[in-house]
């Protein structure tokens, strides 16, 4: 939709604005983010139509979309985008262009190729419109400018992510697995093995793409599949996650997050592959974002200590003109956008006493609250690499504050301590990491039943939560959850089954 305006304001500080087809006779700008919302505007929202007619099938009342935009074209009713408009949208206090309609021209800011049953069918009357069509001038509904007070309430639906963690099993077939605590193998029953987990098989709840498939029917506004063993050489030329990608983007029309091995690698025959390089194969497989895991602790380690970092995260250390430019981050946010890169936290509690402790993370240090398991405990959070495997000299606020300086575009949070747990997810690091930054959170590990989702949202400003295990082992269904969060008043995206589409 973007390229029909006259110009953006998108790498205007690097390469002034540039232009586009110059159709719309409008500028295309940037979300602000003084109202305190995360930019960029990522996951389902609502579009209003702004004439009782147009020929696409749009707008329904209970219709969401699926947007990841970061610039957006502000709406203003006096001005020459009143003739183009055909759709807007609120996002925190402001109105802008959702879609453009005039004659034969239909644009979308949305994404309705990942805007699961609504997105199929506004694509499927689209492609239906005959070239004739009259535009749909008829009677117009105004829309005026945002009050700031009260303030408008944006149609933003809070996202349910369903996780998937691979890995090949000792068959050296793809499996998803789950364990608890990042230990995904059988705990053996043999009581004369010392390391039981050492020596139990992978465990092997089902295959990838199948599990996908399931989870978009159910209404997941979101599939992740995390290759969980990529720290181990994972070359390119030889990645059978790609054949995973593909076959589950052929079949789930919602957003895919691929994560696990976006790095730099090398192919067998020796030829270097940048994780820039990596990454565009998994976005032309069918991916919408990749999320970085140990080389983001290992590019927000580089950015620290080329400011002098001192540690504790302290924000000043960490400053644009410290950016190398050559980070996966960096690279990728550039090539594809902010919101096509997703930062993988893994961090673990590190456990202090409150009253000594002057370390350089003081400032980060959680108590844990009264009448609760943690009560009198005070703790800190380390960064991991490897899949939990190695602890860095990082805090988790350091590490999200660099993500963002670097340009991710949106953080999952995991927790060594409550992964495959069941006991709810860790709010305060939740906390934690909404205050240190402004983009969207996912917040993940240790959902064991509805009630956690609705507690994360109620407790923290997370604008998605993610759950693996219980969702596999079908204890908890996706419509459950979304109807627990309902009943709380929390917006979610209602999901209308797929009846009477054709896919093909
Ligand atoms: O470091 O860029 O190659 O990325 C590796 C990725 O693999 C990281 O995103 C890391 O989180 C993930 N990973 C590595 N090892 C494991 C493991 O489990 N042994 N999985 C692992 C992390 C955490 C979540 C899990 C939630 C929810 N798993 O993915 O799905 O904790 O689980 P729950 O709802 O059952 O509690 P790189």
């Amino acid at each position: 939709m973007q390229i029909l305006f006259s110009e953006s304001l998108e790498h205007a500080e690097e390469e002034g604005s540039n232009p586009g087809l110059g159709i719309i006779p409008c500028t295309i700008g940037r979300f602000h983010s003084e109202d305190g919302k995360a930019v960029p505007h990522m996951g389902w929202n609502k579009a209003s139509l702004l004439h009782e007619t147009s020929s696409a099938d749009i707008g329904g009342n209970d219709d969401s979309y699926y947007f990841v935009h970061s610039y957006r074209a502000a709406y203003d009713h006096n001005g020459p985008l009143s003739d183009w408009a055909c759709t807007t949208t609120q996002y925190g206090q402001e109105l802008f262009v959702s879609s453009v309609q005039r004659a034969n021209i239909f644009a979308t800011q949305f994404h309705p190729e990942k805007s699961g049953p609504s997105g199929l069918r506004l694509l499927s009357s689209w492609l239906r419109t005959p070239d004739d069509c009259p535009p749909p001038l008829s009677s117009f509904i105004p829309r005026t400018p945002v009050p700031r007070w009260p303030q408008p309430r944006d149609g933003l639906a809070k996202r349910i992510v369903a996780c998937l963690d691979v890995r090949a099993n000792d068959e050296g077939d793809l499996v998803v697995t789950k364990g608890d605590q990042y230990d995904v193998r059988e705990k053996s029953t043999n009581t004369t093995t010392t390391t039981a987990a050492a020596n139990g098989a992978v465990r092997n709840l089902g295959k990838p793409v199948h599990l996908a498939s399931r989870y978009f029917a159910q209404g997941a506004d979101e599939i992740c599949l995390l290759n969980i063993t990529s720290f181990r050489s994972s070359p390119l030329a030889d990645q059978p996650m790609l054949a995973v990608v593909r076959a589950a983007a052929a079949e789930v029309f919602v957003p895919l997050t691929i994560g696990g091995g976006i790095k730099d690698t090398i192919d067998p025959d020796g030829t270097p592959r940048s994780a820039l390089e990596v990454a565009g194969a998994y976005f032309r497989a069918g991916a919408d974002k990749v999320s970085i895991g140990s080389e983001a602790v290992y590019a927000v380690e580089q950015l620290l200590a080329h400011g002098g970092g001192r540690g504790g995260g302290e924000k000043e250390v960490m400053k644009e003109v410290d950016k190398t430019g050559r980070t996966a981050i960096e690279m990728i946010s550039k090539a594809y956008g902010a919101q096509a890169v997703v930062v993988s936290v893994d961090p673990r509690r590190v456990y202090v006493d409150p009253q000594t402790y002057d370390g350089p993370y003081k400032d980060e240090v959680v108590r844990g609250r009264e009448g609760t398991e943690d009560a009198g405990k005070a703790w800190w959070y380390q960064c991991t690499v490897s899949g939990g495997r190695e602890s860095r000299p990082l805090s988790v606020v350091q590490l999200a504050k660099g993500s963002e300086v670097l340009g991710a575009g949106e953080l999952l949070i995991n927790s060594i301590d409550r992964d495959g747990t069941g006991k709810g997810f860790d709010t305060e690091l939740i906390n934690l990491i909404k205050n240190a930054t402004h983009i969207p959170v996912v917040a993940s590990s240790g959902a064991g039943k509805e009630d956690h989702f609705v507690e994360v949202f109620q407790k923290t400003r997370s604008e998605a939560a993610l759950a693996a295990g219980i969702f596999h082992r079908e204890e908890v269904r996706i419509t459950a959850v979304k109807e627990a969060l309902e009943k709380n008043g929390i917006p979610v995206r209602k999901h209308h089954g797929l009846e009477g589409l054709s896919l093909s």
